[in-house]
């Protein structure tokens, strides 16, 4: 006969832990990237990886693999609204991620649909937008027209960007280089409306850094670069790794220092995930989402 081990008794923080879980949703509004390293499908594995239950609103689809972007299709205005509508009128998302949109007229569409739910209380999570414009690489995501429609319309509505090196240069229209110019450029941003900015700024003075403002600071983070042809769906996932943490948040705790952990357990997370990226793919490999729930925690 075996022997089972009797059953502790629940203490009361598991028990919250718990019941915090079971409510943890997360929507990602993004495009397709079928081989599985950028994109939603980064996005879904990032909240999966972290126990937080994914849905996604398709944008666009890409033809890509590991050595790079080959063609876009936007989806029509219509179809990405009625998905939007379809979830947000039935699975309240506690944060949503938008990703790659594809043209201005999606972008506005989305956003306005956004506002009107925080409007009526149908969303109350908190909204992180990743500027999809241009690839860490360089590869265009989107035309120059998007470029005022996300500072108009969707960047006010923000709980925090997290805008490439690239795509801080196109939302300012400036040149970025020392780490000077990114934490000025870092507060400039801060003026498009949303409360906290995350410059993923690549490498900076031989550092690779990430530049956060908020209301109150600005931090430079500064992480060990690993050159190598990997970390292919890094910037997706690491803004994905950021919406599941806030998903996971205790709303109790100051909005400011939730962003801030989720931020550093991200940070974190995504590091693990480039240095054990998988060989997989003759181009840039991807990372390994299967450690996105690797990341440390501050709190
Ligand atoms: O990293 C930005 C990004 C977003 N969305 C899709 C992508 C990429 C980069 O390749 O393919 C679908």
């Amino acid at each position: 006969m075996t022997r089972r081990k009797k059953p502790q008794s629940q203490t009361k923080s598991q028990t919250r832990s718990i019941t915090l879980a079971r409510q943890a949703t997360a929507l990602t509004i993004a495009g397709s990237d079928p081989s599985g390293g950028a994109g939603l499908q980064a996005d879904l594995k990032a909240f999966q990886q972290n126990g937080v239950y994914g849905m996604s609103v398709v944008t666009l689809l890409t033809v890509q693999n590991t050595f790079g972007v080959q063609r876009i299709e936007v989806m029509p205005v219509d179809l990405v609204v009625q998905q939007l509508d379809a979830v947000l009128s039935d699975i309240p998302p506690r944060a949503i991620k938008t990703g790659a949109l594809g043209n201005p007229a999606v972008l506005r569409a989305v956003a306005e649909r956004l506002s009107s739910a925080k409007q009526d209380n149908s969303f109350q999570g908190e909204l992180i937008v990743d500027p999809v414009l241009i690839s860490k690489h360089g590869d265009r995501l989107a035309a120059d027209s998007m470029i005022a429609a996300y500072r108009e319309h969707l960047l006010p509505l923000a709980t925090l960007i997290t805008p490439n090196r690239f795509e801080a240069e196109a939302l300012l229209g400036q040149k970025l280089s020392t780490t000077e110019s990114f934490c000025r450029a870092a507060v400039e941003l801060l003026e498009f409306g949303s409360e906290c900015v995350l410059i993923k700024a690549g490498v900076v003075d031989g550092l690779r850094q990430h530049f956060l403002a908020d209301k109150r600071e600005v931090l430079s983070m500064g992480t060990e670069d690993r050159p190598g042809n990997h970390g292919h769906g890094a910037g997706c996932s690491l803004s994905a790794t950021i919406a599941a943490r806030l998903a996971l948040s205790d709303q109790a705790i100051a909005r400011e220092e939730r962003v801030l952990n989720a931020i550093k357990f991200a940070m974190t997370a995504v590091q693990t995930a480039v240095t054990l990226s998988p060989p997989l793919g003759r181009g840039c490999h991807p990372v390994e989402h299967r450690a996105l729930n690797r990341g440390e925690i501050f709190e």
